[in-house]
């Protein structure tokens, strides 16, 4: 298989830890986002809506995370990421979605250049447009997992799909210098998923683009 993917990208982020957690091997082809690497016509011919992350497995080729999340999750149920059980299924997907659908879209390259670009958002407003997002979904996601769920990983004691998408988020929270301290069951947790190798080998200062 091979990923298209950017070392900074969460959501490259949370497709390259499903691929570790199932133990696929892959090679990861990077695309430089900043420079607008996804907009040129080779990639564009590749995934037309110029995003990544985009796998290629042996010439079939899928875009959207979440999309290639349950495909692999499909081929390979070791571990299960998303449960069969469909109370376990719907919680797991609402915790995953709250931040795939509720902040990441909200929050991601093209937004942000438009803030600045288009609306001339200084940034010191962009970051307050991102931590703003990013407190409306780790305020809900907090209360679940510390008063709901009180397990080791997001969902009980079992790693999900929830864990996938909560790091890669932490990692931006981080990196956009958001408040973490109402949050610390969601620290807790993610402290203890960056020691896991799966997610560990698939953070991105360990990416070969990660120059
Ligand atoms: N919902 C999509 C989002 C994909 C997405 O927006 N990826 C970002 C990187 S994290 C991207 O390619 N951004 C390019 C841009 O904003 O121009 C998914 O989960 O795959």
């Amino acid at each position: 298989m091979r990923l298209y993917s950017f070392f900074r990208s969460s959501a490259a982020f949370r497709v390259r830890i499903a691929l570790n957690l199932k133990g696929v091997e892959y090679e990861i082809v990077a695309v430089n986002l900043p420079s607008g690497a996804h907009r040129t016509a080779d990639f564009l011919a590749v995934n037309p809506q110029a995003t990544i992350p985009t796998l290629d497995d042996d010439g079939t080729i899928l875009w959207q995370s979440l999309a290639i999340i349950e495909y692999l999750d499909a081929r390979f149920p070791e571990p299960l990421l998303i449960p069969r059980e469909p109370v376990a299924r719907a919680r797991v997907q609402a915790l995953a979605q709250l931040i795939a659908c509720e902040v990441h879209p909200l929050n991601n390259l093209r937004v942000l250049k438009y803030l600045r670009g288009e609306l001339k958002l200084d940034e010191a407003a962009v970051s307050k447009w991102y931590a703003h997002w990013v407190a409306e979904a780790f305020g809900p996601l907090e209360t679940f997992t510390a008063q709901w769920s009180g397990g080791r990983y997001c969902f009980g004691d079992a790693l999900s799909l929830a864990d996938v998408y909560l790091v890669p988020q932490m990692y931006n929270a981080r990196r956009f210098n958001c408040d973490l301290a109402p949050y610390p069951t969601l620290v807790r947790i993610a402290q203890a998923l960056d020691r896991e190798p799966a997610f560990a080998s698939a953070a991105p200062d360990r990416q070969p683009d990660a120059k």
